[in-house]
């Protein structure tokens, strides 16, 4: 519809009324008051007859519109045989499933149909019972939601009080079908009327699952190819950010623009941040695409990294016939001993014409490094046809000139030459004998069944068939999950990792500090653990600590967790003379040097026992290193800025830590199912994590913090009753008050502890009613770190009235707040903490305002600790700063710098570089470094502490120049450019002459 046709159908009087209903001062009004009892009631009552009128408007209004479009609306349209004798009634998307699966029923001689719900509310009984054909016999509502408790789901309730009155009213059931986004697909909506067709069919059913514990789900029917003659579907597997969703749009495009064919693309991906799975769904047909879900059953499926075919069942739903394209670096019998059997077998049995490239030696001969995206589109429209083969090639160089062009000719033709190498692609045999080969044994390793059951099936992209009990068995119900689950991922996606060399190696564990995923670590073997280790001969002898003097040190890179982002190496100060100890090199997971490395990391996380009780972990960087990280293996970006601080904290406190976490980049790469990084420690200790919303992060945390106050409080009223009653011993009595008077004291309670519990545990085994109390409160007794964590638009924006108000309580939790200063989670929007100047979503010409300084405005309150730290421009103050602020026994607030992907880092690396970019916004005033510690105030002394140096400001400049971030507003805004980042470095220098005030002031007289 144009809008002439929308106007022509809006009455320009009543929209006079409505707008005569705004609030002006010429006519004023009153609203927002407060009602007491005698009129509220009455008065909600008087706006009825606006309700009641709302369905025949809109109705008329749908008339109105089918007019003009010829597409017939209702309030409830009815699809399907005229004399059906089965219906659902359903609203939204899945509709068009169901629109699927009622044609291809009534092809088979079925009389069924679908009433589709149009407006839900106000609910118009009349016109659903007028749209409902006389013949129907049984109606199944389907419901998109879970209302745990009620009697059933809302539209199915609406739907059974419709007919409630009716005579002769047909049997009604409800379902529920496609929670969290679940596919709908027509197999799916045919197994809901394969249920009505049932003497007694199910009520209260599910689709799409298998619930074998309450057995709600209705038997499975196989997926079957619908969505009319002619339509082409197809599957492309790819790894994150390898380019293959972009050559698929491309295509999409291509096709879309140069043909009269209709077309459909959906991406789906992982919960990665990079290097993720991804599968595109593509559909073209000749007749408009109504499949509203994931393509089932492919024509063409076209897998771009070989190992997939290991790793997920990338023939499920491939037609027979179809076609199969891999991208592989093996030749025909390499390639037939790689293949699983399952996948042979499959090609057999379907008769699948397969096709093999080797896309990754074309890129590599053409200069294009690892880009493989083109040569496979260009392999794609060669074998499949779907438009002519030259007008593919026309319009894909078409596109290399439009995306390439401004980059010079040397580009264009290495994509040129991309399009045209597609076509080397050659045919497989698919042998006969493989018909009947059996599955290939499984990999036994010591995972425990939680991992092997349900989080190995859930990566391997076959989520969707574990059945309920699966879920159940393990205790998943209440929504917890177990901790730990990522290292059993072992992902492999880099393209290069650090190699260490020791003669280089000065043992400054810098390396481990800053690694965003946690994959490098110092190790410290005993004289014992040395023996059994492969590469004994490749550590090196300790000199300090004095207590690991004569021990092994060896840096150890976990290969398939790293995620090559070469920021290790980058700082790693090395030798001064021989160089840096590590380097970067092309990683192979086949080759016999990196498996080695995989089972050196293997021996020494499994044999080689902690050494951090030997040192004091909190003193310097170095010590913090020999702590187990207890967050690891994150699937954050390569490189992120986030993830070094929130593993530093879990090795400072993970073994008593709670964390609230807000909604963003942070929750997601700490949990997402299945892969959890937060960890545990030898003792079964570690960070226990619990996400609530974006908006209430830090009040989330705060009923954390006070629920544990509170039950410390009964713990020590129990205690106190022991040492009032005649049970206990004097030591233990003593044990107890010397609890009670440093309950708030990490290191003392850690101390106390373990005497106390064994007090505890032979007092309740003795029968004393006070300990048996005690027993089950005991995991309160050593003090907890409450950690809240969240990014700055959580921070500054959406979750700054609860994070004000939990500052203000005074009471003793710890706020981190990681500022990418975008909203990174959903792409990049601008927070309040976006800095003047910078590009970011809904701040299209660069942001025209300042950054809100959220430490300056906590320190005002003057109770509250507050630092600004950047890990890579002082890795000591960070660690002072997280140490302080957890110390500090009220609340504490620590602002993050973090680069991001959404930056655009232009050093050549790019997020590699992520450490040492944290350093340049440190030494040009980009960032500052600060500390206010309320703890100094109460000494007379000034809480203020600056400590980074007097920025270089002339570097200003050249910081913004190396993040695209910056460098796009002089691209796109020329003119204007310059003034903008003289005026962010004004800013800058504003807030920096605020802090020198603050660190002059003078407090020896409060
Ligand atoms: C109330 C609400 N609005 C929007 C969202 C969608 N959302 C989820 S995360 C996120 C951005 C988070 O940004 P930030 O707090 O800066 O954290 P980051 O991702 O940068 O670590 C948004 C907008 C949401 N979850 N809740
Ligand atoms: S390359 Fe990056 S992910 Fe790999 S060990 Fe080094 S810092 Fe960690
Ligand atoms: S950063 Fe370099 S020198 Fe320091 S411990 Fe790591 S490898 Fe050794
Ligand atoms: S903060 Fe940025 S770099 Fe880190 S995971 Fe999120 S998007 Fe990636």
């Amino acid at each position: 519809m144009d809008q002439e046709d929308i106007r022509s159908l809006v009455k320009e009087e009543f929209i006079k009324r409505f707008r005569d209903r705004a609030m002006s001062p010429e006519r004023p009004i009153t609203r927002g008051t407060a009602e007491n009892p005698e009129t509220f009631f009455t008065h909600r009552e008087a706006c009825n007859p606006y309700y009641d009128a709302v369905p025949e408007v809109v109705e008329r209004y749908l008339g109105e519109i089918s007019k003009i479009t010829g597409r017939e609306y209702h309030l409830f349209s009815y699809y399907g045989a005229e004399d059906a004798d089965r219906i659902v009634i359903l609203m939204g998307s899945a509709t068009d499933a169901a629109r699927e699966a009622i044609d291809y029923l009534n092809g088979q001689g079925q009389k069924v149909g679908m009433i589709s719900v149009h407006l839900y509310r106000p609910f118009s009984i009349k016109h659903l019972l007028a749209a409902v054909p006389k013949s129907v016999k049984k109606i199944a509502v389907l419901d998109r939601t879970k209302e745990p408790g009620a009697t059933g789901e809302p539209l199915y309730i609406d739907v059974k009080d419709a007919f409630y009155d009716v005579e002769n009213r047909p049997l009604i059931v409800g379902g529920r079908y496609g929670l969290g986004s679940h596919d709908t697909t027509p197999a799916q909506i045919i197994s809901v009327f394969n249920n009505l067709a049932m003497p007694e069919p199910k009520n209260h059913f599910t689709i799409g699952i298998v619930d074998d514990v309450t057995f709600t789900s209705l038997p499975e029917v196989e997926e079957i190819a619908l969505g009319g003659a002619g339509m082409f579907q197809a599957k492309f597997y790819g790894l994150g950010a390898d380019g293959t969703v972009g050559a698929n749009k491309n295509s999409v495009k291509i096709i879309g623009d140069n043909t009269d064919k209709y077309c459909q693309a959906y991406f789906s991906y992982d919960s990665k941040k990079s290097g993720g799975f991804t599968c595109s769904h593509l559909r073209f047909g000749d007749t408009p695409i109504r499949s509203t879900y994931l393509v089932t059953t492919p024509n063409f499926v076209a897998c771009h990294v070989q190992a997939y075919l290991h790793m997920y069942d990338v023939t499920r739903g491939l037609q027979k016939n179809g076609t199969f394209l891999l991208n592989t670096i093996f030749d025909a019998d390499e390639l037939e001993k790689f293949m699983p059997n399952k996948v042979k077998r499959y090609f057999t049995q379907n008769n699948i014409t397969v096709y093999t490239i080797n896309a990754t030696k074309i890129a590599q001969e053409i200069g294009l490094g690892n880009r493989t995206n083109t040569i496979l589109q260009s392999a794609f429209f060669r074998i499949t046809d779907v438009i002519p083969v030259e007008l593919a090639v026309e319009k894909m160089k078409a596109a290399i000139v439009k995306s390439y062009g401004s980059k010079g000719q040397d580009v264009v033709d290495k994509n040129y030459a991309a399009v045209d190498r597609g076509g080397e692609y050659v045919q497989f045999a698919v042998k006969p004998e493989w018909a009947n080969l059996p599955d290939d044994a499984e990999k036994q390793d010591d995972a425990p069944a939680f991992v092997k059951e349900l989080v190995r099936p859930i990566n391997a992209q076959a989520g969707d068939l574990l059945p309920v009990s699966a879920f159940a068995k393990f205790g998943t119900a209440d929504g917890s999950w177990e901790v730990g689950t990522a290292a059993y991922e072992k992902r492999g996606v880099e393209a290069f990792v650090p190699v260490w060399n020791k003669d280089n190696c000065i043992q400054c564990n810098q390396c481990a500090y800053i690694c965003p995923h946690a994959a490098i670590r110092p190790f410290v073997l005993d004289e014992n653990e040395i023996k059994g280790f492969a590469a004994a001969d490749d550590t090196l002898e300790m000199k300090a600590p004095a207590a690991m003097k004569g021990m092994h040190f060896r840096i150890e890179t976990s290969v398939l967790d790293c995620l090559g982002c070469g920021n290790c190496a980058d700082i790693c100060p090395g030798n001064p003379k021989l160089g840096k100890a590590l380097t970067m090199a092309p990683f192979n997971p086949d080759a016999p040097e990196m498996k080695q490395e995989a089972k050196n990391w293997e021996y020494l996380v499994k044999e080689v026992k902690t050494k951090q009780h030997l040192v004091d972990i909190r003193t310097n960087v170095k010590n913090s290193q020999f702590a187990t990280p207890l967050f690891e293996f994150s699937g954050a970006c390569s490189g992120c800025g986030e993830t070094p601080y929130v593993k530093l904290i879990s090795q400072l406190f993970g073994d008593r830590q709670l964390v609230a976490n807000a909604t963003g980049c942070s929750s997601i790469y700490s949990a997402s199912i299945p892969s959890t990084p937060y960890t545990k420690n030898e003792k079964g200790q570690g960070p226990c994590f619990n996400n609530s919303l974006f908006e209430d992060f830090c009040e989330f945390g705060l009923g954390m913090a006070l629920g544990n106050k509170k039950m410390k409080e009964r713990v020590a009223k129990l205690l106190q009753e022991m040492i009032d009653g005649d049970k206990a011993s004097d030591e233990y009595k003593a044990l107890a008050a010397e609890w009670i008077a440093n309950k708030d004291d990490a290191d003392k309670t850690k101390e106390i502890a373990p005497k106390l519990r064994k007090c505890i545990a032979e007092s309740a085994a003795a029968g004393y009613p006070v300990c048996k109390e005690l027993q089950t409160l005991d995991h309160y007794l050593v003090k907890r770190s409450q950690w809240i964590i969240g990014g700055d638009g959580a921070s500054y924006d959406i979750g700054y009235g609860g994070l004000d108000h939990v500052i203000a309580s005074g009471e003793d939790v710890n706020i981190l707040v990681l500022d990418t200063e975008v909203y990174s989670n959903t792409g990049g929007q601008a927070s309040k903490a976006t800095p003047l100047g910078a590009i970011a979503q809904f701040a299209a010409q660069g942001k025209r305002i300042r950054k809100k300084d959220l430490g300056m405005i906590a320190t005002t309150y003057g109770y509250v600790y507050v630092a600004q730290i950047a890990m890579g421009a002082d890795h000591a103050q960070t660690l002072k700063a997280i140490r302080e602020a957890e110390a500090w026994h009220g609340p504490s607030i620590i602002i993050a710098y973090a680069p991001c992907i959404n930056h655009g880092l232009k050093a050549k690396g790019g997020m590699g570089k992520s450490q040492a970019e944290e350093k340049k916004a440190v030494e040009c005033g980009y960032w500052h470094l600060w500390r206010y510690n309320p703890a100094l105030a109460e000494e007379g002394k000034n809480p203020f502490s600056l400590d980074s140096k007097e920025p270089n400001w002339e570097n200003f400049h050249d910081f913004l120049m190396g993040e695209v971030r910056y460098l796009s507003v002089k691209k796109a805004y020329p003119n204007e450019a310059e003034e903008l980042f003289a005026e962010a470095q004004k800013m800058a220098k504003i807030r920096y002459q605020s802090y020198i005030r603050k660190a002059a002031e003078d407090w020896s007289q409060e």
